[in-house]
Parts: C-alpha cells; structure tokens; sequence
C-alpha cells in the first residue's frame, strides 16, 4: 500500500470540478485517508514547490495556488503514486492524453487542475508537510475485498 498528496488546485474549485475528480480516484478503488479544504499560505506552497524555485514559472505559480482555496488530500492503494500520476496525464493540459483528468479538462500549462506526488521520497514528504500524523485516518472500504485481492496485497 501507498500513499500520495493530492491537491485539486484552485482552477478545479473554481470551475467546479472537485467533485468529478474526486470520484474519479473513488472509482478506481483509491480511499481517501485525510482530507481538508483551506487556502494555502506563501510558506506552505513555498516549501511545497521548493525544486521549482529557480523557475521562470515560480512566482506565477505560488500566486495561483495561493490565491483561492483547494481541496488537499491523502489517498492510499497499491501503487497509488504511479495509478493517480497515470490518472493525472501529462502536466500540460494540451499534451495530455484524453481520458486522463489533465487531459479531459483542460489545455493549460499552469492551470492544470491537480498535483500529486511524483515518487515514494516526494509522497512522504508532501504528506508530512500538509497533514499531522494524527490527521491520517485509518479505515477499511465496505467493498475493499472486492478492490483488491490477495495477490494485489502481497
Ligand atoms: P507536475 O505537476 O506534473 O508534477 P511539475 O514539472 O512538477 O509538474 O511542475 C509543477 C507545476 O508547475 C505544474 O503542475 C504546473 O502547474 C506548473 N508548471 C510547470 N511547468 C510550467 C510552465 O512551463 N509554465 C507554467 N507553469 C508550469
Ligand atoms: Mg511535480
């Protein structure tokens, strides 16, 4: 089992979207283990896009996730880092594949709808940097057993 940061980013909310992809992730047999939907502060975001300080794109891009609330949060499955990444699409809207969530609903570069953790380093880290440990809930699916079977759980 893994677990990644989601965040549907300002453009979702404001366009409606949260709920669409939201069930995207349900459908596909993701459980939502902590969630929350706040503003993000500068310092937060600047810790979070850290890597990307140098960037021509840095600046624009802490103003628009800060600009307008998000809704953040923690899913678990196996493999969920490279399932939501896969269900994400390429970053820029207009070169993601139809079918993804990136590649559904939008054609930006920077108003691409969503964020999740690139790898198991990253997902720990954007975890811990969002949420308390005691915020992570722990519970079983009424239909978990018919998600995955024994083999997908080792
Ligand atoms: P990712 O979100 O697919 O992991 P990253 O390369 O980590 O993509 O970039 C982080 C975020 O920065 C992107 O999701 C996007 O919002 C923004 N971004 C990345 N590259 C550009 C760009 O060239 N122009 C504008 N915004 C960008
Ligand atoms: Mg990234």
């Amino acid at each position: 089992m893994q677990r990644t940061l989601i965040i549907l980013k300002p453009d979702a909310i404001q366009r409606g979207l949260m709920g669409r992809i939201l069930t995207r992730f349900e459908d596909k047999g993701l459980k939502v283990v902590a969630a929350r939907f706040a503003r993000l502060s500068e310092q937060l975001l600047e810790q979070h896009y850290a890597d990307h300080k140098e960037r021509p794109f840095y600046p624009g891009l802490v103003r628009f996730m800060s600009e307008s609330p998000v809704l953040f949060c923690v899913l678990e499955g196996v493999d969920a880092i490279a399932v939501c990444r896969k269900m994400m699409g390429a970053t820029f809207g207009r070169d993601a594949e139809p079918g993804t969530i990136r590649g559904d609903f939008g054609v930006s570069r920077s108003y691409n709808l969503i964020h999740g953790s690139d790898s198991p380093e990253a997902a720990e880290k954007e975890v811990a940097l969002f949420f308390d440990a005691n915020e992570i809930v722990e519970w079983q699916p009424a239909g978990h057993t018919w998600v995955y079977d024994a083999e997908d759980l080792g």
